[in-house]
């Protein structure tokens, strides 16, 4: 499944990073000796679980064809979370080895000692002596990315091949990438937004991906006023970004970089709603009618408005090729006629195998073959629009997905806190903010500044509250459950 990179363009630049142009021919040959020095003489690794803690780089995009040429899974690890995090990412599923850089290996080398895990060094990774691969069919499983969602812990969603295989297929059939394309990616290379729809639909049609480990508004304004990409693909956070920083330049040095955007080919948005006011305000700025779609980590991209076509506010649009949807009620049928809302279900090849080591969790996900998405929508005119969530622990914060309950969890550890509610409140900048109610221990106190920096090496940053309120006793029915909708109004 996994096919060389380099057949039908190998002088094309596949990456850009810094200074540095990797043609597909160059990239092709790291993999493969990438791909031999994991197996190390071996003929397949057999879905052994290699994680890699790396920033976007050409080194990440070796680390994960390497591991896939060689038959192992790949687990990308989020370079910012913490050890804790790392933890249960490579304890719950088994890994045997980490790649890393240099610079990243100090910081996970003491957990990988605890574990009995072998870190290794990207560039010692390597092998001269060109293995033969294993032929890998689609079944076979890929790739573990992990997705916060109902539970306290973190969930591995499993890919396999066939699955990668389909979710780019969908994406390049639908928004017609095309070889000359250009796009920046400075989205995290640990959620599907980046390494599906950015990285590896970018690698499937020739075109050119220029990286960059960390989001910098004002040097891809640069960039964008010279031309330099024909598509971008951003989290409406990201958009809200760009428009404040468009809002506060001089009007001459905004419409410079404004005319880039417009002659791009595509502006796409997704991982969370995208209000219609952002909507608005980037076709006004920048010309741009911003393309949104929806999708999954569990089923990569199913929802999607039309390249070539309506693209409508605050919608979704329409089923990808290949990706069938349907609503269902609460009463668990199947939604028949527009206006009525229903939970959106999905069956498709782009649908994933399993949760890691999860039989439970895999099998409530399901019903007849349907996934279960838990997002709420209704259809008006054909067009899907997202109406919210079944769970209210579920939040999206900047494009990331985060457990309520999970934050909960770690707080309640805190020595001033006896009781914890976390929620998601609307914020113009993330979509939802954390929101902490705490209620105090006798006689301790609280600030948010105190809560942030305990936090620190507990949370990966952006899980951490941006607002805290202390109150006499949580709101709580008459089962003693927490009432979480009317504490979003306490914000
Ligand atoms: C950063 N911060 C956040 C945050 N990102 N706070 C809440 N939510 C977030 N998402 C905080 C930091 O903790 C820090 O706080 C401050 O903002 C500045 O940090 P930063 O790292 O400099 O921020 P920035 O680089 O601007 O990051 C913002 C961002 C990033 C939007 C680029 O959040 C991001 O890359 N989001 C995309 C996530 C994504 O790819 N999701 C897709 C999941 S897959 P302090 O207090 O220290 O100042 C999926 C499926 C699908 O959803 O459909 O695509
Ligand atoms: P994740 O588990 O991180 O892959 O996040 C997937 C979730 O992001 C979905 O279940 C939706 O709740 C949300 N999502 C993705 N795209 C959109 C969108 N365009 N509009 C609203 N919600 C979205």
């Amino acid at each position: 499944m996994q096919k060389p990179l380099n057949q039908a363009f190998p002088d094309r630049v596949a990456l850009v990073e810094g200074e540095a142009n990797l043609t597909y021919e160059d990239l092709e040959q790291r993999i493969g000796s990438m791909a031999s020095g994991l197996l190390a003489g071996s003929s397949d690794l057999q879905e052994e679980r290699i994680a890699f803690l790396l920033p976007a780089s050409a080194d990440y995009v070796v680390a994960l064809h390497g591991v896939w040429r060689a038959g192992g899974i790949a687990v990308p690890l989020n370079v910012a979370a913490t050890e804790s995090e790392w933890e249960h990412c490579l304890s719950s599923t088994g890994v045997t080895r980490v790649i890393a850089a240099d610079e990243e290996s100090a910081s996970i080398s003491a957990l990988c000692d605890r574990l009995a895990i072998s870190l290794i060094i990207i560039r010692d990774c390597g092998s001269d002596h060109r293995a033969s691969f294993p032929a890998l069919s689609p079944q076979r499983r890929a790739m573990i990315v992990f997705t916060s969602g109902t539970t306290s812990k973190p969930k591995g969603v499993v890919t396999t091949h066939g699955n990668i295989a389909a979710q780019i297929a969908t994406l390049v059939e639908a928004w017609e990438w095309q070889r000359e394309d250009v796009i920046p990616l400075f989205l995290p290379l640990h959620h599907v937004h980046g390494i599906i729809n950015v990285l590896s639909c970018a690698l499937r049609a020739g075109a050119t991906v220029h990286l960059m480990p960390k989001l910098d508004i004002k040097w891809l304004c640069e960039q964008v006023a010279n031309d330099a990409y024909s598509l971008l693909m951003a989290v409406p956070t990201i958009y809200v970004k760009f428009i404040d920083y468009l809002r506060d330049l001089p009007t001459e040095e905004s419409r410079l970089i404004c005319e880039g955007f417009a002659n791009m080919r595509l502006n796409i948005s997704g991982s969370a709603a995208c209000p219609v006011e952002v909507f608005d305000e980037w076709q006004q700025l920048t010309g741009q009618v911003l393309l949104e779609r929806y999708g999954m980590t569990e089923i990569g991209m199913a929802l999607s408005n039309l390249y070539r076509g309506e693209r409508r506010a605050g919608h979704v649009g329409q089923p990808l090729p290949g990706v069938q949807i349907q609503l269902v009620e609460e009463s668990g049928a199947v939604v028949s006629r527009e206006g009525v809302p229903g939970e959106i279900q999905v069956k498709s090849d782009t649908v994933f195998l399993e949760y890691w080591g999860n039989p439970d969790a895999t099998t409530a996900a399901f019903v007849e073959g349907w996934f279960c998405t838990g997002d709420i929508a209704v259809v008006k005119d054909g067009f899907h629009r997202i109406m919210g969530r079944s769970s209210i622990d579920i939040i999206k914060s900047g494009g990331y997905k985060l457990s309520a309950l999970e934050i909960e969890d770690k707080l309640l550890a805190h020595p001033a806190i006896a009781e914890v509610a976390v929620v998601g409140v609307a914020d113009r900048t993330w979509g939802e903010a954390v929101a902490a109610a705490v209620v105090l221990k006798a006689g301790a106190t609280l600030s948010l500044s105190g809560l942030k920096a305990w936090c620190e090496d507990k949370l990966s940053a952006y899980k951490t509250p941006k607002k805290l309120v202390v109150l006499e006793a949580l709101p709580r029915n008459a089962m003693g459950k927490v009432v979480k909708p009317s504490l979003k109004s306490v914000f």
